[in-house]
């Protein structure tokens, strides 16, 4: 038997059994298993792993088929500057991104993945990004050697059986290789080749890196080829709002990380406006893949099946429904784990435990300090948790649905303590497409640079779009001109301050009262202020039933302060600049249109 190739493999695709061989070979793993999506599977390798020490099973009573798992302490995030796109020309990439020629990539990573797999089993995982046979889905398949991978990948999305029988019908799948290798992450790389519809991750275990259905595929490959193929890829999470009759209006919604988009896909009405019978649909938290259908409507999905959470911070006040979903089938990543084989985060609900085994894996106490003085955390900040949809209360009932929901709205956001009024809705899909393209937000305590600098991230996609950003701004534009119906587009700030830094808006469920408005606007049943930068709400037309905010907090809130703006737009201007020529004109002439209106007197 020829060592490193498949044996009975479950497939008659020639191309992935032709592929598989060849990475099989330049690995050198012992063994290759093919992942089937059964549950008899995923227990033998639960089993495995708890046997090697990859995962500790959790108090099976209070979170049944729970697992903890800690990484390498040096690879707990995204590692942005070790994840290039590799594109024939430099230019394609873009300023956006770092770029590597797939030549030099490929012989680097060669040399890292050469052997990396040895004594070691690969598993093949034939995943599909969106329901199996969709028009809307894709096709990977996932070469890895960590079986805390697979066990991700079960959850975050579609795996097994039906994803291979799907593959003798069409061959084209994303070719996706990953390699624990060291974990050593000066042999880390995360390696995009868009041209060639293959990703290569090897030296990481985080699973922003190595989920390669994710941000590698549905993002950054997708992206990519959602422009040749005239769909939208976007880095927003997809809500239904169900409103008082019973009708569901659907939103896709851009916000930079740390600006709660999970806690929004998920919220739960506050109860001035519950009485009113509003309910909330989760379709996603993280990705959305739009498409206009033959209504000229634009209709989205959530290619994943899983929730990739941050967990400190979530708790019943911020996210009642996420508290729930995680109680059950849930993978947690460098959480406390307190002494009855529970877990617990910085800000989780309930009391502060007295002891506990922190992130790293050491005994913690609370206000145990480190050298420098700092209370030492027993949750890595971006601790995680992977858990199902379908544990979700809230979930919608069309996550399989091929075709997905139709879109009424499209809100972008991000972290503002002034500039941004709370809310406000462009003129038309061009203008839209200028809002999202300026998105910014403020730097907070937990990044590097100055406090209060704010930094552009353009349809919260700076770090996932797979090609040169200056492409994608005109292939929004040119994606407005194929909707006979396009979505209205909002810009949402839930950050404004008043002079002494307090936050003007309470956010979480309030926010609904935001997206009242909103889905008001699309419906053409509320008139609205028109300012320099947009429409912006009448105060009287926010149902304020049940919320105080004092006199004039609301008025602040909308405020439009023409001099910020031209403050602002100095930094739009360089943030264009970067990208020369290339950028499109139309965006230039809604620079030119807004710094016209803020000059004018009057509105
Ligand atoms: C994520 C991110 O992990 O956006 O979803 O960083
Ligand atoms: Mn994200």
């Amino acid at each position: 038997m020829e060592k490193n190739k498949v044996q009975n493999t479950p497939t008659t695709n020639k191309k992935l059994i032709e592929w598989v061989n060849r990475m099989a070979k330049l690995c050198g793993p012992d063994k290759i298993v093919w992942i089937d999506g059964s549950e008899e599977q995923k227990l033998i390798l639960e089993k495995e792993c708890v046997a090697s020490g990859e995962l500790i099973r959790l108090n099976p009573e209070k979170l049944p088929g729970c697992f903890l798992h800690r990484t390498a302490q040096d690879d707990v995030a995204r590692t942005e500057h070790l994840t290039f796109i590799c594109t024939k020309k430099k230019h394609d990439a873009g300023p956006n991104n770092n770029w590597m020629s797939p030549f030099a990539a490929y012989r680097k990573a060669r040399a890292i993945f050469k052997n990396a797999m040895k004594g070691r089993t690969m598993y093949v995982i034939p995943f599909s990004m969106g329901p199996v046979g969709s028009t809307f889905s894709k096709i990977g398949v996932e070469l890895t050697d960590s079986r805390y991978v697979v066990l991700n990948m079960l959850i975050m999305t579609r795996c097994g059986e039906a994803v291979l029988r799907q593959l003798e019908k069409n061959d084209d799948f994303t070719r996706c290789l990953h390699s624990k290798a060291e974990l050593d992450i000066k042999k880390r790389l995360i390696l995009h080749f868009p041209e060639d519809n293959t990703i290569w991750s090897v030296g990481s275990g985080y699973g922003g890196n190595v989920l390669l259905g994710k941000k590698c595929l549905a993002l950054r490959i997708s992206s990519f080829t959602a422009k040749k193929e005239k769909w939208l890829a976007e880095h927003m999470l997809i809500m239904g709002i169900e409103e008082p009759n019973g009708h569901i209006e659907y939103i896709a919604a851009a916000f930079p990380s740390a600006c709660g988009k999970t806690n929004l896909a998920m919220l739960i009405p506050p109860e001035g406006l519950r009485v009113k019978g509003y309910r909330v649909w989760t379709v996603g938290d993280d990705i959305a893949w739009m498409r206009v259908d033959t209504d000229g409507s634009l209709w989205a999905i959530n290619p994943e099946t899983g929730f990739f959470g941050v967990a400190p911070g979530t708790n019943s006040n911020a996210n009642p429904n996420m508290v729930k979903t995680v109680q059950k089938n849930t993978i947690y990543t460098n959480v406390l784990l307190k002494p009855d084989n529970t877990v617990w985060w910085e800000g989780a609900d309930g009391e502060v435990p007295s002891q506990g085994i922190d992130w790293k894996g050491n005994p913690w106490k609370p206000n145990t300090l480190d050298d420098e003085g700092k209370a030492i955390k027993g949750a890595h900040p971006n601790a995680r948790f992977t858990t199902p949809i379908a544990n979700c209360p809230s979930a919608s009932f069309r996550l399989d649905q091929h075709h997905g929901v139709p879109i009424s709205a499209i809100i972008f956001g991000g972290r503002r303590q002034h500039v941004a009024p709370l809310v406000y809705e462009a003129f038309n899909w061009q203008h839209g497409v200028f809002v999202g393209a300026t998105m910014g937000s403020e730097l907070t305590a937990a990044q590097v640079g100055k406090l209060g600098q704010v930094r552009r991230d353009p349809m919260a996609m700076l770090p996932f779009c797979g090609y040169n950003m200056a492409e994608y701004f005109r292939h929004w534009l040119n994606m407005g001109k194929l909707m006979a119906k396009p979505p209205k587009i909002f810009h949402v700030n839930w950050f404004r301050m008043d002079e002494k830094g307090k936050f003007l808006w309470p956010g979480f469920c309030e926010n609904l009262r935001v997206l009242e408005w909103i889905l008001d606007r699309c419906d053409n049943t509320v008139n609205a202020m028109r300012t320099p930068v947009g429409y912006v709400p009448y105060p009287f037309n926010i149902d304020m039933t049940g919320l105080n905010l004092g006199n004039g907090v609301l008025e602040k809130l909308l405020n439009v302060d023409k001099e910020e703006w031209q403050e602002e737009l100095k930094g739009i201007n360089k943030f264009f600049a970067e990208f020369k020529k290339d950028m499109p004109r139309e965006l230039w002439d809604e620079y030119d249109a807004l710094l016209e209106r803020l000059k004018k007197n009057g509105k």
